[in-house]
């Protein structure tokens, strides 16, 4: 058997690492990558990246922008073919550039499809043979390949336990029932999670839990999953994990985004214009908006966002999504030019985050994004787009008050579902960034609270920490698995 040669590496451990095609699971799957590789010296651990082609540039960036060209070249990036999938153009091998919902579910679909990217993985799994697979949710035949191969298979989740649990136990329960308007998540710890039917993930509202429970399944046959989270953020969910058994082990080592050495992080964004901008403005004062790379939002709505940031008189900076073709209002850009920023490149979100004159995060909740904030301290204001983000918003604004939602409770129709979310009104959009942004208001309480986690955050990274010990513990542990397995 081909496993045999991964022994011939004496104290190395090989890891291989898969990501699904999208920025928000490629960069943290990288970012695990780094600190698997510098978990241990002299490079014992050895991580590589498989890719599809297209998408090779952003593993690269983030090596270049988290190691400053001291990649110590024991992190390799290999690649694998992207399938053909009826209907997606060529080329477009990522969540970012698809330029319709429709492409955006090709590729969610063609991810899960054994037929179509198994055979792919398959060869260069074994043509590889690593020591262990870290793999994305999607490709839930890799626990079996590592089975067979006789390697430990690591589930990583790019999101957090909270909404992951949340989305779990609504399909093991079947509540998202016909003519139940809101659902409450079972068997979670008060504050009790209600979540209006509309809002759910396409997979709960089709009721069409086959893929997910093929992804559940899979976590709990695989070694153990990893998750980008830290105990403190999410504790009581955390815990759920392995006390009911849905895994066998659990790691929780966020957030990954940290830099390895904080001295470093500061000065060195290649694009500092931004920070210059922001260098302008007093403490607290400036908005930050992003919407993710996936999320698609109509033109009407754009404008009525933009008509209300120029309404508050205040400052912002909004990165609009590179595949977005809406042009403001006419007039608008010239109106707002002293004080608002629109953003259609990459954005350094991290370092914008921790400039002290960012005072709100108007935020789709993507799990990474929630993270930089909270390591960052800056409140958040919540506008979910898809999937899980409305859940993730529950924990921000019920669970633990780091911030408030945009649109209140009752003021219209939100939607997973784009097309059916109704236009947030001008007065609307002003009203809620007035109030959060006033001193002394809702703004400044969810700061506190957010401040306290962010130095939870550095401390859990921080040697000794909880996610720093569990990073270890990772590694010890799969060691150990093929110490075992070498000697029978
Ligand atoms: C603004 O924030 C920075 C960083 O937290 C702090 O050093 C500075 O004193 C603050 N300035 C004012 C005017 O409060
Ligand atoms: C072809 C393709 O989809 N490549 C993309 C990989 O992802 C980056 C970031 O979203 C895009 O810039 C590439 O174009």
């Amino acid at each position: 058997m081909a496993s045999t040669t991964s022994n011939s590496g004496g104290r190395t451990l090989r890891v291989l690492l898969i990501p699904f095609f999208a920025t928000s699971h490629i960069e943290p799957f990288t970012e695990l990558a780094i600190r698997l590789a510098a978990s241990r010296p002299n490079a014992v651990v050895r991580p590589t990246i498989a890719v599809t082609p297209a998408n090779v540039s952003i593993v690269q960036s983030v090596l270049e922008r988290r190691l400053h060209g001291h990649n110590p070249s024991t992190i390799k990036i290999v690649t694998y073919p992207f399938p053909m999938v009826e209907g997606l153009p060529k080329g477009v091998e990522n969540l970012g550039k698809a330029s319709t919902p429709a492409d955006s579910l090709r590729i969610n679909l063609a991810a899960l499809s054994d037929a179509l990217m198994r055979p792919a993985q398959e060869t260069l799994i074994r043509a590889l043979s690593p020591d262990a697979i870290f793999t994305d949710m999607h490709f839930i035949w890799t626990s079996d390949i590592a089975k067979e191969l006789g390697v430990p298979c690591i589930a990583f989740n790019v999101m957090g336990a909270f909404p992951m649990l949340a989305v779990r136990h609504l399909i093991m329960d079947n509540v998202a029932v016909d003519g139940n308007d809101v659902a409450t998540v079972p068997r979670f710890p008060v504050p009790h999670i209600r979540i209006p039917r509309t809002e759910l993930p396409d997979i709960l509202r089709s009721r069409n839990y086959d893929a997910s429970n093929m992804v559940h399944s899979m976590q709990a046959d695989c070694f153990g999953i990893a998750i980008n989270t830290f105990s403190g953020l999410e504790q009581q969910y955390c815990e759920m994990y392995v006390r009911e058994g849905y895994v066998k082990r659990a790691y929780f080592l966020g957030p990954l985004s940290l830099q390895l050495q904080p001295s470093q992080a500061a000065k060195g964004v290649a694009d500092s214009r931004f920070i210059d901008w922001l260098d302008t403005k007093p403490n607290h004062s400036v908005v930050y908006l992003s919407f993710g790379t996936c999320a698609h939002i109509s033109d009407a709505q754009l404008d009525e966002l933009a008509l209300g940031l120029e309404a508050t008189r205040r400052s912002f900076m909004w990165v609009v999504r590179a595949a977005e073709k809406w042009a403001p209002p006419k007039g608008w850009e010239k109106r707002v030019e002293d004080r608002g920023l629109i953003i259609r490149v990459w954005a350094p979100q991290k370092a914008i985050l921790a400039h002290s004159a960012v005072g709100a995060f108007v935020t789709q909740c993507g799990w990474n994004s929630v993270l930089e904030a909270v390591a960052a301290g800056v409140p958040m204001l919540t506008w979910p787009k898809v999937y899980e983000q409305f859940i993730t918003e529950r924990l921000i604004t019920e669970v633990l008050g780091i911030g408030e939602r945009l649109w209140p409770l009752g003021a219209g129709l939100r939607s997973e579902n784009y097309r059916k979310h109704e236009v947030i009104p001008v007065d609307d959009v002003a009203r809620a960034l007035n109030t959060f942004m006033s001193p002394g208001g809702p703004g400044d309480m969810a700061r506190n609270k957010v401040m306290d986690l962010a130095s939870k955050s550095h401390a859990a990274m921080a040697e000794g920490g909880s996610s720093h010990r569990d990073l270890h513990r990772l590694v010890d542990d799969l060691m150990a698995a093929r110490g075992a397995k070498g000697s029978r």
